[in-house]
């Protein structure tokens, strides 16, 4: 501590000629950064015989200073000392701009992925890109989404610059080198692993144009510029193959490296090595793998194929047929002609022995099927939730399973306790020390000895205090990023992720509809309830920007509204965010998880909202399954048809929306709202009305199936809410039983089945 104190302030002294206690939060956030990366310094590499390799074009990483502090064991220490000369850690933390470098879901399972790695010990590194901007800052104008450039890296990061280059080549003779940047990734109270971020040497960040616009076609310079949103346009799509490409070339340099400079022979490749593909994105690296080592390493095709199938494994994150990667081989032709000839080789060893043409690599279309090339010629193929591994192998995936039923294995995804938990409700942690002591931070499963206080009453109050806590600390912060007054008294509903038709923010807005229509019928709720929304929306996804119109509008109506604001309010909040999340999820009750069951692969916010003590109203889809059987019927709320019926839905094609719209006074009365005199009045018509008749005539996500059986478990689990002797005992119960949903659990259950180390 005195040490800590000492050098703190030395370097303070050093870097701004000043004490702590006289610089700004923004000073004193740089000189925390350089204290950070001087102490993980001094903690040992983690180093074995055998690596993983975890390749991502998505890292989603979020703030890294409160995490770091945490894992190297000084948060607290920090925190005193800043007090001490009246500084708070939370206000420096805000300073810290956030690298937003994945789109969601998959992004932040892979950061937290690496925290886990690293915390159990495992020698690992992540592969990925450095994108300079990463995914674009969202602002609301006139009610739309527009989007910004998000600017992460500044004049210092956390990036470390390394002397590692590769060359690497793309068609018409377009050669770039690369340049190497590292993240130090600190395991929990152990030694380090590595996040490499590779960037393009001469990147030009001047092609910028304004907003998100840039020139397209110079790629020698522009490879690293952007993360690609997930639901990109045409012209969008060579880049992203440019950047695959990138990625996975230099990894494969970066293990063939590591190897030779081990002195292991590249035949025993699989021995020292595994990689994991994180989906389709790093998908190339088979063939890159292949390539290198008949074209540079004498191997013959045979040797080749045999060594790398041994050593890759992929990751399903998806079932929705639009999000599955298949590159047109012109494509590819123009991008990496070098790889061609061997995807080709690898497609017809394929089509020699199967006739099916539904495994096939290359298609009649000449279209090559990325997730096809993982399943053949990898060891492994998880999916990301019971359910989800289930459908694959019964549906999606099930001549591939029937070929190779040893391949198939379930990963359910987790989350790392240290960033939603006991960094992001440091209340919460504090009272899980004192009740069950600390040894749940690094045995999860220990947080079910918490059921021992599930009659206690003074745990129980001070559990329904630090929620209160929270809602205050998130109503402060939504004052001054919003200007939307909160009140902590009533009850907070909130459905984060990324906006998308199967996740179902509609139905969510068409609830909000119903209750605005039924107060204003007078029949008000007992207690008030605000629904909150984040969410970002793909650029190019027309009908996701038409809904978060949608919410905007009504936020604004619902809260002008003098006969309805005091009993509901909604509010959107701009440039949803990991840091963002970390505020919302701690504050929460109503945990909102309604995709239509079957599509939503495993979702990881429902883990985090149970484990900050939230209550998940939801559809019996991805993890919600295994929360579910958890915690029992008697703490969450389940609704809508289940994932057998929608998959008959859709091979029958015998879903059809309007008949529910017609046949629901109910359901007409709030989809009309969409394009009603109020909504008309304050919106845009154009995006309304496509909204309006999306809904009406295809509604491909089935939201109407579902709308009333939601609104009635809606409207249960508020009035559940009024029980509070309940809704604590139903709180207690979710965290107690979140330990499953560590991602050292999850980590722990590759290593085991998948890679072997140690
Ligand atoms: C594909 C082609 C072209 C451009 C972009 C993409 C693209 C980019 C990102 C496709 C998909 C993604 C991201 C997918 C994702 O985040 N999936 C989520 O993964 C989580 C972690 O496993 C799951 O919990 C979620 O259920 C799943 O939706």
């Amino acid at each position: 501590m005195e040490d800590i104190a000492t050098n703190l302030d030395g370097l303070t002294r050093k870097l701004y000629g000043r004490p702590i206690a006289q610089v700004t939060d923004a000073e004193m956030y740089h000189v925390l950064l350089q204290f950070t990366k001087e102490l993980t310094k001094e903690k040992k590499e983690i180093k074995g015989d055998r690596k993983v390799y975890y390749i991502s074009a998505e890292f989603l990483i979020g703030k890294l200073l409160s995490n770091n502090l945490l894992n190297l064991g000084v948060y607290d220490e920090i925190e005193d000392i800043l007090k001490k000369n009246g500084k708070s850690l939370a206000a420096i933390e805000d300073e810290e701009p956030e690298p937003s470098l994945g789109n969601g879901g998959l992004g932040r399972l892979a950061a937290c992925f690496m925290d886990s790695i690293a915390t159990l010990g495992l020698p690992g590194a992540g592969i990925g890109l450095n994108y300079h901007f990463g995914l674009f800052k969202q602002v609301f104008r006139d009610r739309l989404q527009m989007a910004e450039k998000n600017d992460w890296i500044g004049r210092d990061s956390w990036l470390n610059k390394t002397d590692v280059s590769f060359e690497v080549e793309f068609g018409g003779g377009k050669k770039v080198r690369s340049v190497l940047y590292d993240i130090d990734v600190v395991g929990y109270e152990n030694g380090v692993d590595k996040l490499h971020l590779f960037d393009l040497e001469n990147l030009d960040e001047s092609l910028v144009k304004t907003g998100i616009d840039f020139d397209k076609e110079d790629i020698e310079k522009n490879l690293t510029l952007f993360l690609y949103p997930d639901d990109s346009d045409e012209a969008g799509n060579l880049l992203r193959i440019y950047q695959q490409y990138f990625m996975v070339s230099n990894g494969a340099q970066l293990i063939i490296k590591e190897l030779k400079d081990a002195g292991r022979d590249l035949y025993d490749m699989d021995k020292y090595v595994a990689i994991q593909i994180n989906d389709t994105h790093p998908t190339m690296v088979i063939p890159e793998l292949i390539r290198i080592l008949t074209w540079d390493e004498g191997f013959t095709m045979d040797d080749a194929i045999s060594v790398v199938s041994k050593t890759c494994a992929y990751t399903n994150h998806t079932i929705l047929a639009e999000a599955l990667e298949k590159w047109p081989l012109e494509y590819l032709n123009k991008v990496v002609p070098q790889l061609v000839p061997i995807i080709k080789e690898l497609s017809a060893r394929i089509a020699k022995s199967n006739k099916d043409p539904g495994v096939q690599i290359i298609d009649a279309e000449k279209r090559v099927h990325m997730a096809h090339i993982d399943i053949h010629y990898g060891y492994s193929v998880n999916g990301v939730a019971a359910i989800h591994t289930d459908i694959l192998k019964n549906t999606e995936l099930n001549a591939f399973y029937k070929l190779y039923p040893e391949k198939f294995n379930n990963k359910t995804n987790g989350i790392t306790f240290r960033r939603w938990l006991l960094a992001c409700d440091r209340p919460l942690a504090k009272l899980l020390d004192d009740t069950i002591g600390r040894d749940y931070r690094k045995d999860a499963d220990r947080l079910e000895d918490l059921l021992k206080y599930k009659d206690d009453e003074a745990v129980l109050t001070r559990l329904a205090d630090i929620k209160k806590q929270k809602k205050q600390e998130l109503i402060e912060y939504v004052k001054k990023n919003e200007g939307v007054t909160l009140d902590a008294d009533s009850i907070f509903d909130v459905q984060v992720k990324r906006l998308h038709e199967y996740k179902r923010q509609q139905m969510n807005a068409l609830y909000i509809i119903h209750k605005y229509l039924e107060i204003k019928a007078g029949r008000k709720p007992k207690r008030p309830i605000t629904c909150i929304f984040g969410a970002k929306a793909a650029p190019a996804y027309v009908i996701a920007k038409d809904i978060i119109h949608l919410l905007l509008v009504l936020q604004e109506i619902v809260n002008n509204d003098p006969d309805v604001s005091p009993y509901l309010k909604v509010l959107m909040v701009t440039n949803y965010n990991v840091s963002y999340a970390e505020k919302l999820i701690p504050a929460c009750d109503v945990s909102e998880q309604i995709s239509l069951a079957s599509k939503e692969a495993s979702g990881t916010s429902n883990m985090k909202f149970m484990l900050n003590g939230a209550v998940t109203l939801g559809t019996d889809d991805g993890a919600n399954v295994e929360i579910h059987e958890l915690v029992g019927d008697d703490n969450i709320f389940i609704f809508g048809v289940d994932s057998d019926t929608v998959i008959k839905h859709y091979e029958k094609a015998d879903y059809i929306s309007k008949d529910y719209y017609e046949k629901s006074p109910v359901i007409k009365e709030a989809v009309d709202f969409i394009v009603g005199p109020e909504t008309m009045k304050v919106g845009h018509k154009e995006n309304l009305e496509r909204l309006y008749n999306e809904l009406l005539n295809k509604d491909w996500f089935m939201t109407l199936l579902d709308l009333e059986d939601y609104i009635t478990k809606k409207d249960e689990i508020f009035e559940a809410y009024e029980d509070q002797a309940r809704w604590r005992r139903m709180m207690l119960v979710n965290i107690a039983k979140a330990g499953y949903f560590s991602s050292d659990r999850t980590i722990a259950d590759y290593n085991k089945d998948i890679w072997h180390l140690k």
